[in-house]
């Protein structure tokens, strides 16, 4: 069974964004759903999206990464409760990359934390209702803070030529920030805070636009600005993504799984002196993971469809035993191999460094060394 591509109805639930209209105007041929909005996910085809993206400028409507905002005296308190990441140095206007956990240490979303005050943070979230599991832990530990979602959606601007765009756009001042930094910095009256940062490797800007009604007049400017630069409309792109190794939680990696298993482990901090829901859970989980998300290279592409387990992923099977389970998977344009992110049990990949997929081998790797293996190959 292959879902992929199928046409879905859209009604109110999947809710539009403020660049809609413009995404729509820009020939969107492809959506997805992610925290019930609209993500463009494909313009022209696959490929032509790809190399543009790598050789010029996107402007991506990600409106769709919404913000928890999460404000008040105990703000800091609530977000640290619910990372297991230290946050305690996290600059203003700084992003940081931080897991979301239970208290079983299971991760509930991926999202960029960012501190917009000592009492004022954002959570940028990857597909999964975090809203409620903030307001929950908010309710339960009786703390003093308001948990909501803002009018707020992210525009990202990447590619080799974003920051050339954003500087013609906000002004010089955009090359000086720093890779997961951010300025506020004024655009048609209003502040607003812009970030170097983004689902791409390709380098650029995500513009944390707080005003939807302002939208469009943002799209144009960005289109009008850009025009001799060959700007155009993306989206996050699934080859790119996978060539730079960034994941995609409920695709790579679920509520079920620990950021041990899925590679993410350099973004706890194990040894912090903060209260984190988290901590206790992963400090005694340290070392002791039975799976672990590997990416495997082969040279044409292979189809797994035919082993859909009910649970929405692929079976990897050898010798009619599941070995583990293929997550996202692409063709790479630029190094002519296909890509597959899977969860393999540990006593599998411990033994093997290879698997045989429909008569063909893949060649079993770390994440952490999944770019070098591409590049080398
Ligand atoms: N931007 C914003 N919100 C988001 C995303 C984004 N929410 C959903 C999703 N993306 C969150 N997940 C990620 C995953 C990886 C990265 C960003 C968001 C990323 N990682 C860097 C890398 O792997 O090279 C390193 C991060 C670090 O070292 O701290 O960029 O894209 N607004």
């Amino acid at each position: 069974m292959n879902l992929q591509n199928k046409l879905l109805s859209v009604t109110k639930r999947q809710r539009a964004t403020p660049y809609s209209r413009r995404v729509e105007a820009a020939g969107v041929k492809a959506y997805s759903v992610y925290n019930h909005m609209l993500l463009p996910a494909l313009y022209r085809t696959v490929e032509e999206d790809y190399w543009h993206l790598c050789e010029h400028v996107q402007v991506w409507d990600v409106a769709a990464e919404r913000q928890v905002e999460v404000v008040g005296p105990d703000a800091a308190k609530l977000v640290q409760l619910m990372t297991p990441r230290d946050l305690s140095k996290t600059a203003l206007l700084q992003g940081k990359y931080a897991p979301i956990c239970d208290a079983q240490g299971h991760i509930l979303n991926d999202p960029i934390v960012i501190k917009l005050a000592e009492d004022r943070w954002w959570i940028s979230l990857a597909d999964s209702d975090i809203k409620f599991f903030a307001k929950g832990l908010a309710q339960g530990y009786g703390m003093d803070v308001n948990v909501f979602e803002p009018d707020v959606s992210p525009l990202a601007v990447q590619g080799p030529k974003a920051e050339e765009l954003c500087a013609r756009v906000f002004g010089e001042e955009v090359r000086s920030i720093k890779f997961f930094h951010g300025k506020m910095l004024s655009w048609n009256g209003e502040e607003i805070y812009v970030a170097r940062s983004g689902w791409s490797h390709q380098g650029g800007f995500e513009i944390y636009l707080h005003k939807g009604e302002l939208g469009e007049a943002l799209w144009d400017e960005l289109f009008e600005k850009g025009e001799d630069l060959d700007v155009g409309p993306g989206s996050p792109h699934g080859t790119e993504r996978l060539e730079a190794c960034l994941l995609s939680y409920g695709s790579d990696m679920n509520e079920h799984e620990t950021p041990f298993e899925c590679g993410l482990d350099s973004y706890l901090n194990l040894d912090a002196q903060v209260d984190s829901l988290s901590l206790p859970a992963l400090r005694e989980l340290a070392g002791k993971q039975t799976k672990k998300l590997m990416g495997v290279l082969f040279d044409e592409p292979v189809d797994v469809s035919d082993n859909f387990n009910i649970q929405g992923g692929y079976d990897l099977i050898v010798d009619g035993v599941v070995v583990g389970e293929a997550r996202s998977q692409t063709w790479s344009f630029r190094y002519k191999k296909y890509m597959m992110y899977a969860m393999f049990d540990l006593s599998y990949i411990r033994a093997n460094d290879v698997i045989t997929v429909n008569g063909q081998d893949g060649s079993i790797h770390p994440l952490s060394l999944f770019k070098a293996a591409l590049e080398g190959h």
